[in-house]
């Protein structure tokens, strides 16, 4: 990337997404990097708005995240949830004292009247991160899994159901009329704009609920700048949460080769872990180059490392047709 023409735009959802959004915000500076996040797992509980994805990232970013649970605030306790299960009220929904001041807050400035991507850089800015987290869109898009002729709001399946509902599909409802927010379209649109990393999340319900966006999907069709994805899977397995499981029942192999085929030709190239080497030249054979290297990221270094082994990748590709 030469420094003229240098800003690179992340879309994130999950824990894998905070991962490498903070390694990706430890080699940039904040005017070289914008973080997009799925919203389409938020939801009204308890009177509340939670945007479980903004909240990974964020506290990820902040080094607030709990390492061990995947989610939600470290050192954490659960006085709230304990007083509320003794009043009968619903706990299926994990909510930390500490984590529950994010959501108390952002809700009352929506309430406030104030956009989603505000009251995201209020936080943010609040917990001191200074590179642009938004999300996706400030409209609402909420994604459903569809299963066995039911439609079950993301996190009922996720969280109350412990995702064992068969997938037959996902609705991302609202997606057709949402619009990118404002950092992102900015993003999508600049002249610098250098590439796009798709981060090591789930492609069905963390990365195609923004590209659900109809404004998203046609910036990345028209792209001048190359898309690179890393697999969530090593080895053939997700690192956390449903993707391999999603794959199956979506009739995919359950591999670094059936993440290619996820997502088709919107990528131009894919990060595949080591020990899934031996994929590459499948992969290959399609028009996605591919990287190999140690994708694993346990800690600021090898999030920071693999950040910068997908700038390089990066650097090397072109977008498609050009
Ligand atoms: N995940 C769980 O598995 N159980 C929970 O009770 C839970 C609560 C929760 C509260 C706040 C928050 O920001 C995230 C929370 N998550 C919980 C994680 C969340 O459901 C998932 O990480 C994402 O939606 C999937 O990317």
């Amino acid at each position: 990337m030469s420094d003229k023409e240098r800003l690179v735009l992340a879309l994130a959802g999950g824990v894998g997404g905070a991962k490498l959004a903070n390694g990706l915000a430890g080699v940039l500076t904040p005017e070289e990097l914008v973080i997009a996040v799925n919203t389409g797992d938020d939801f009204e509980h308890l009177g509340m708005h939670i945007s479980p994805d903004l909240d990974s990232v964020m506290y990820r970013l902040a080094g607030l995240n709990d390492t061990a649970r995947g989610w939600g605030v470290k050192d954490e306790s659960w006085q709230f949830m304990a007083a509320l299960g003794a009043l009968g009220g619903e706990t299926w929904f994990n909510l930390g004292d500490r984590d529950l001041a994010t959501h108390v807050e952002r809700t009352r400035r929506l309430a406030a009247g104030d956009a989603l991507s505000s009251v995201t850089a209020a936080l943010c800015s609040a917990l001191g991160i200074a590179h642009t987290v938004t999300p996706m869109s400030d409209e609402a898009v909420r994604t459903f899994v569809l299963s066995g002729g039911l439609r079950i709001p993301f996190q009922r399946y996720f969280v109350e159901q412990n995702c064992k509902p068969v997938s037959d599909g996902f609705v991302f409802d609202g997606s057709e009329e949402a619009k990118p927010a404002p950092a992102l379209a900015t993003a999508l649109a600049a002249p610098e704009l250098a590439a796009i990393v798709i981060c090591p999340s789930n492609p069905f319900v963390s990365i195609r609920p923004i590209l659900s966006i109809p404004a998203v999907s046609q910036a990345l069709a028209r792209r001048r700048v190359p898309v690179v994805a890393v697999s969530p899977l090593i080895g053939g397995a997700a690192v956390k949460g449903p993707a391999a499981k999603m794959m199956a029942e979506q009739g995919l192999p359950v591999s670094s080769a059936g993440i290619a085929t996820a997502y088709g030709d919107i990528i131009d190239g894919l990060v595949i872990d080591s020990a899934d080497a031996g994929e590459a030249a499948t992969i290959e054979a399609g028009s996605v180059r591919v990287l190999v290297t140690e994708t694993l990221m346990q800690g600021t270094e090898e999030e920071e490392r693999l950040a910068l082994s997908v700038l390089e990748f990066a650097a090397k590709l072109r977008p498609r047709g050009q």
